[in-house]
């Protein structure tokens, strides 16, 4: 999974990047050793608990394992992840975040980095766009005293990174329309969304992608007959309804600590919009791996370790901090990220194991593995997920809970621990 941030500049991409990827040092030591410069991972909380909670109270049952104690620092998690961490069955999976720098008007165009930014784009799984909702900057990121209208700047803002794909896409359409209208020629319709899933496969284009664009097409237009006849309106609108499919955009609405009022409801979007404050949780997270206090990500409050450790600068700081902070239910940082992930997106997370009585790997290591895919895939898909020989040799799989056999095109649901037979 790939979550693209991008904005104009100034309004906190970087921050939002540093503070989302800033790792505990216990969960550093991930195995993700070439990354490109602007790409972070980012660990986020699973939505079910850890399947080691039903392990653990299975072990218990049997008397094979002692209650948890007081003291325990896993607070009762008994699974040894290879990447992440759980604590309290709270297992934190990992997701790539890039900080794509670069949007200026007229990227389809070729200005700035052009094609080469907006083709960054399309190489991530989401985008969310960080605006800077308390007005502080101007559209080219200076500094200013505060926009008079922060919902119609808001607005423009947005609207013009949707412009901005809409531009790209219309280019590629008009660039093979001709081939595009001959096999509607040869095919009828069936050859337009068989055109359009092949032109746009590129940009991750599926084919239920494609027909929903053409559904709200026909809506619009009606029929979707003879397209070499259509003008340049009509393609671009084809555009725009092909752009919300494969780039719906979510909304960081960044620096809410510093708003008046709540000018992020103005934003029309086809994703999610979340007010955030991403230099809190920089500021907080950082407070949190340096021991000043316990924070952790996606709450609405903290714990000051020692108090009497700490100058009335920093203790007043801490204070101001806490009460924006629960006045706001969080930062939003955390929020947003796993709000496109296993909400927007549909994703889940499946532990496949090479055991499926003790939720072990090869190895003996207990749910060492924790996958990241979309809603209900096959088996056999997630084989292939985890291994090309697993996939290829698939025989069976088995449900680790209820230890039923099951076939290639059984479907896995969120916290599913899962055996693959193969060959
Ligand atoms: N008040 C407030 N300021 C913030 C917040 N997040 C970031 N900033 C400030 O906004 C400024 C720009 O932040 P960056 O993260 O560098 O912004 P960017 O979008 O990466 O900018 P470019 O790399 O130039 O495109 C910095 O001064 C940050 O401290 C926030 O939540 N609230
Ligand atoms: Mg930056």
């Amino acid at each position: 999974m790939r979550i693209g941030l991008v904005g104009k500049p100034n309004v906190g991409k970087s921050t939002f990047f540093s503070a989302a990827t800033l790792a505990k040092v216990d969960i550093a030591n991930y195995p993700f050793c070439t990354i490109e410069a602007n790409v972070g991972v980012a660990f986020i909380a699973a939505p079910k608990p850890c399947p080691c909670k039903d392990l653990r109270i299975r072990l218990e049952n049997d008397g094979r394992l002692e209650p948890v104690s007081e003291d325990d620092p896993r607070k009762g998690s008994i699974c040894q992840p290879r990447t992440g961490t759980c604590v309290g069955h709270v297992r934190l999976v990992p997701t790539f975040l890039v900080d794509v720098a670069g949007l200026v008007p007229g990227a389809a165009e070729g200005r700035g980095r052009g094609n080469a930014f907006l083709a960054d784009l399309a190489n991530c799984d989401a985008l969310i766009q960080v605006v800077d909702a308390a007005g502080l900057t101007d559209i080219e990121g200076n500094p200013i005293a505060a926009v008079s209208d922060i919902e119609s700047a808001l607005r423009e803002e947005t609207s013009f990174l949707n412009q901005e794909l809409d531009s790209w896409i219309f280019g590629l359409l008009e660039d093979g329309w001709s081939r595009g209208s001959r096999r509607v020629q040869a095919e009828g319709e069936k050859g337009l969304s068989t055109y359009l899933h092949e032109r746009f496969t590129g940009l991750g284009a599926s084919l239920s992608h494609v027909l929903h664009a053409l559904d709200a097409f026909r809506n619009k237009w009606g029929d979707l007959e003879t397209p070499w006849m259509w003008s340049e309106e009509k393609i671009r609108s084809l555009a725009l309804f092909l752009r919300q499919q494969l780039f719906p955009i979510h909304i960081a609405a960044n620096k809410a600590d510093s708003t008046k009022g709540e000018p992020w409801l103005a934003i029309e979007s086809n994703g999610l919009v979340q007010p955030t404050m991403a230099d809190m949780e920089l500021a907080l997270r950082r407070a949190d791996s340096g021991g000043m206090i316990e924070y952790s990500p996606g709450s609405d409050s903290f714990d000051i370790a020692d108090e009497s450790k700490l100058n009335p600068a920093q203790l007043n700081a801490l204070s101001s901090m806490k009460e924006k902070l629960s006045q706001s239910g969080g930062t939003g940082v955390t929020n947003l990220i796993s709000g496109v992930l296993f909400g927007a997106l549909d994703h889940v997370v499946v532990y496949p194991v090479a055991d499926e009585n003790a939720w072990k790997d090869g190895e003996g290591k207990v749910l060492p593995d924790a996958f990241v895919v979309p809603n209900g895939i096959e088996a056999k898909a997630l084989a292939y997920k985890v291994h090309t020989d697993l996939g290829d040799g698939f025989i069976r799989a088995v449900d680790g809970k209820t230890r039923r056999i099951v076939g290639a095109d059984h479907e896995c649901r969120d916290s599913d621990v899962i055996k693959i037979h193969s060959k």
